[in-house]
């Protein structure tokens, strides 16, 4: 053991300078509030410091950072979105993802694997390779490869499923598919946007938002009022009982998704795999474990309970795609809440509400665009404008029916 570790472990002082502050008492006023200290309202605060000068901002986090959506995922990054307003956007996220762990200056363990979406079926495959070629057209880099070539990538697969399902008929294989460590991304953003003068104020929970003449100036928590003009929501699973504190109305549904990790294995897989008939998706960590997730539960609902049901489904189509995996044990499940729009695209940007803010909708794809959600909200809360990036998915599509459906581009069946 390093003897820098062994001094910290017997130290009764914590000689190690904290991640971030833990302020007494908020401010009467801030320029901006964000409530959800996840990794989209973490960055967006990092961004809005960084990249605007504006450092008189709270993050209000009724639990603890990253305890969200950001710590219940399952850590894929990628860009081979459907369309062109997904897919530009996702590998915008991406560009910042890969030097991130140097701007942060902490070890984020992203790790470049290549994302396998596999298609069981000639209609799957007809899907990815339109994927595949919008996204060529974007240059981000993606193909439709056949059964063979997934064999020689994934060799420990069963292009046959165990005869229980319809077998491999090729995959949309993206090579810049990645992992991170998803908490390390939100302590990252809170460590720079702390040391950039924001206050994170955890265990503080928002209980309404004052609004005079359609415009937000203020913001009631359990801790006290808050004067400001602006007003951020980034909390995903919750975003449903902050948006009628301003009376707006969303096409969200709250639905939980589960998932578990095994106990560790030697290295064996090297990719990440996902087969949307099998509502399977599956890499393997640097820790050794699978980490593995399904599709959504079947109702709508605010839990973020696990269910056997659960576990039964992932451990057999594990399986039934890697028949050597029969002994392994299940060590962990967990559950988070994915708010899903109609056409599974996000919701952010500016709304009908003056000083409201929005930054939604991340059903089951909201750790991949975490920096560029971060990135682009911040630029939308200082210019008061939306970013280029985001226009696309302001509110007002629903009323506009200007949809931008990427649900040929989400992971698993939903
Ligand atoms: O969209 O990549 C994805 C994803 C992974 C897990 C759930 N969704």
């Amino acid at each position: 053991m390093p003897h820098r570790l062994l001094k910290f472990g017997v130290s009764k002082e914590h000689p190690e300078p904290r991640m971030f502050h833990t302020p007494a008492q908020l401010k009467d006023a801030y320029d901006v509030v964000i409530i959800g200290g996840g990794g989209h309202g973490l960055g967006a605060a990092y961004y809005l410091a960084r990249d605007h000068g504006i450092t008189n901002v709270a993050v209000i986090e009724k639990g603890y950072i990253g305890g969200g959506g950001t710590g219940r995922n399952t850590a894929i990054v990628r860009s081979n979105y459907l369309t062109n307003e997904g897919a530009r956007f996702y590998q915008a996220s991406i560009d910042l993802f890969q030097d991130l762990s140097r701007e942060l200056d902490l070890n984020l363990f992203y790790s470049e694997r290549g994302h396998f979406t596999l298609a069981h079926s000639p209609a799957s495959l007809r899907t990815q390779r339109w994927r595949a070629e919008v996204n060529k057209h974007l240059g981000i880099d993606s193909e439709v490869i056949g059964p063979s070539e997934v064999k020689r990538l994934v060799p420990e697969i069963d292009l046959q499923c165990g005869g229980h399902l319809p077998s491999i008929h090729g995959a949309l294989y993206h090579p810049p598919g990645a992992v991170a460590r998803h908490d390390a991304v939100a302590w990252g953003y809170a460590r720079g946007a702390d040391r950039a003068g924001v206050e994170i104020h955890q265990q503080t929970e928002v209980t309404d938002i004052e609004m005079r003449d359609n415009a937000v100036v203020g913001v009631h928590t359990d801790k006290g009022f808050i004067k400001t003009r602006k007003v951020l929501s980034a909390v995903a699973g919750w975003t449903t009982a902050i948006t009628p504190m301003v009376g707006l109305r969303t096409p969200l549904t709250v639905h939980p998704l589960q998932a578990a990790v095994s106990e560790p294995l030697k290295p064996w897989l090297d990719k990440i795999v996902v087969s949307a008939s099998l509502h399977l998706y599956v890499s393997q960590s640097s820790r050794g474990e699978l980490v593995a997730g399904a599709s959504l539960d079947p109702y709508e609902l605010i839990s973020m309970r696990s269910t056997l049901d659960f576990t039964e489904g992932v451990s057999g189509h594990l399986v039934d795609l890697f028949p050597m995996l029969g002994d392994i044990k299940i060590m962990r499940q967990w559950a988070g809440l994915s708010d899903m729009t109609p056409d599974f695209s996000p919701i952010m940007g500016t709304t009908p509400i003056d000083g409201f803010y929005i930054d939604a909708g991340w059903g089951t794809w909201g750790f991949k665009a975490t920096p560029i959600s971060g990135k682009t909200m911040a630029a939308t809360l200082a210019e008061d404008n939306d970013h280029e990036l985001i226009k696309p998915f302001n509110l007002s599509r629903f009323s506009r029916w200007q949809l931008v459906g990427e649900k040929g581009a989400a992971s698993v069946g939903h």
